[in-house]
């Protein structure tokens, strides 16, 4: 046993962690037992504040409860538990009061503290109890992130595991620097199964990644039921759709729901797009009077982009364009709805413009927040409206100027952000159109200072799109999102302050064996020591 703590220490050195990292621990037994657990600070997204404190190490054993009230906190705690249980072996019953004395992980609503708003947490750490407090249960299921991050790696293993259980001693103080962190999942281009995106779901939320992004309609198909225009689905997620014609399927309205309840139990917010007026061409396939001439265009499996437009002059665009808004907005509580608007190269700028006067005010009209890519920024009625710049520049006058009219900004550049960019020239999946994307480059940014003239106050996010062109299967996903993604929610949660390459890089690697434990594939840069 002696062996793997002394490696853990030499290992520790080695990747230069910070003072936090080498507790000044004094003596003999305890000081090797505290130096074997995982030092405060080691968490992705890195935490805002961190206290460790020496020799205060919870130990979780087959005695300890897991408290919480009755509603959304014993939630969180059956959760917890549920990550819990097949390493440990332990119970770990959720329970609403503590017996006296026992070893206690408490998660308690109320903390009152405003700086921890609706997302962050205060965790502690003391030989009796780790307690988790914050004002809403997203703040608890975050804390309960971080408290995972927390117990040695073979936590996540999914068979029972010999060993002991142990929390460094101290405190973090967490909060999210921006409120929205997000992920997107292309589904139009290759189908991916509802199992899937939970499973992404999962892993995503890990980093506090509070919403999901589903590209639901392209050139290459359709993804979602719609009720009032049944042929977009039946024909547009049929057999022979996305990419190669291998891609098909689509989400019936009840997997949507499904899903959107799965991602709330997770704090993760789903944003469904459907993207106009450009990459249309599976609409029009299934309904040839949404194109200017009538006529059914082919059906596409290539790759190309923006050369379909649905035809502006007409009224029959305007009413399967609000009934697609309208049924989609019925069935989506999350408060943003994407309409794409980008790449309408087929599309005149005039044209662009009358579509975006109509089509912007129709998401408000059913109750929700526009929102698209960066491109509706030309157009005065996104005043309103959130864009996501996905361009590779720095800068942009229509979006300096809409920010300046009120419009709020998500940070993608694809030259940082698109998970689907290959790492290197060597990488067999993904597309190098905005250049290759090692993890070093996707965290060395900042989404507050990226676009001139487009500062803290109007961005309200990152998002990091993953477009699947190339991509088939869950482990073509794993293996492009991480561990770039991780770097994006670091991006979107950490305060600019803890910012450090060296820092992010040995977290990351020290937390790649994680993924290997839950089977989840990932790329292994060369730029990070694995641990
Ligand atoms: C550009 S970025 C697109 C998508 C492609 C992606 C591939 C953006 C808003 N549009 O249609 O899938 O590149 O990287």
């Amino acid at each position: 046993m002696a062996r793997p703590v002394v490696s853990r220490m030499l290992l520790t050195a080695a990747l230069g962690l910070s003072a936090v990292a080498a507790p000044a621990a004094a003596s003999t037994a305890s000081a090797s037992a505290a130096a074997a657990e995982i030092p405060l600070a080691r968490v992705i997204p890195a935490p805002a504040e961190v206290s460790p404190v020496a020799g205060a190490a919870f130990r979780l054993g087959p005695r300890t409860v897991i408290r919480a009230r009755p509603g959304p906190a014993a939630a969180v705690g059956d959760q917890l538990a549920r990550a819990l249980r097949p390493s440990t072996g332990y119970p770990l019953p959720v329970v609403p009061a503590a017996p006296r004395g026992g070893p206690t992980i408490s998660l308690l609503l109320g903390a009152g503290e405003r700086r921890l708003g609706d997302e962050g947490y205060r965790l502690s750490v003391t030989p009796e109890a780790v307690t988790i407090r914050a004002n809403r249960p997203a703040g608890l299921f975050a804390g309960t992130q971080t408290l995972l991050q927390l117990l040695p790696k073979e936590i996540d293993s999914p068979t029972p595991v010999r060993r002991t259980w142990s929390v460094a001693g101290g405190g973090i103080v967490d909060y999210p620097r921006f409120a929205y962190r997000g992920a997107m999942l292309d589904e139009a281009r290759h189908f991916h199964t509802p199992d899937e995106i939970r499973s992404y779901i999962d892993e995503i939320s890990r980093f506090k990644i509070n919403h999901l992004h589903l590209h639901l309609a392209d050139d290459q198909g359709w993804r979602i039921q719609i009720d009032s225009w049944p042929r977009l689905t039946t024909v547009g997620g049929g057999p022979g759709t996305g990419v190669d014609g291998v891609g098909p399927g689509f989400l019936t309205k009840a997997d949507y729901r499904d899903l959107v309840r799965y991602a709330a139990a997770r704090y993760v917010t789903i944003v469904p797009e459907i993207d106009m007026p450009g990459h249309v061409n599976a609409a029009q396939v299934a309904y040839p009077e949404l194109t200017c001439d009538g006529v059914a265009p082919p059906p596409r499996t290539d790759t190309a982009v923006g050369y379909s437009s649905l035809c502006i002059s007409s009224e029959t665009t305007y009413r399967f364009v609000e009934d697609v808004i309208r049924e989609l907005a019925a069935m989506t509580p999350g408060r943003y709805l994407h309409i794409g608007g980008d790449e309408a190269h087929a599309t005149t700028e005039a044209d662009y413009l009358t579509f975006q006067r109509r089509v912007l005010p129709l998401v408000a009209k059913y109750g929700k927040t526009a929102y698209g890519w960066n491109e509706i920024a030309k157009s005065s009625a996104s005043a309103h409206a959130v864009a996501q710049y996905w361009n590779t520049g720095t800068t942009n006058p229509d979006l300096v100027a809409a920010v300046a009219a009120g419009t709020r900004v998500v940070m993608s550049p694809a030259n940082k952000a698109y998970l689907d960019m290959k790492y290197d020239p060597n990488t067999r999946l993904g597309l190098s159109w905005a250049g290759y994307i090692e993890v070093r480059t996707a965290y060395g940014w900042d989404p507050a200072n990226h676009v001139t003239g487009v500062g803290e106050d109007a961005v309200i996010g990152v998002e990091a799109p993953l477009w699947s062109e190339t991509l088939r299967n869950l482990d073509d996903i794993e293996f492009m999102a991480f561990p770039r993604l991780p770097a994006i929610a670091e991006l979107g949660w950490s305060p600019a302050a803890t910012h450090d390459w060296a820092s992010f890089s040995s977290r990351l690697g020290a937390y790649g064996p994680r993924w290997t434990l839950r089977g989840v594939d990932f790329y292994p840069s060369p730029q990070v020591t694995w641990g």
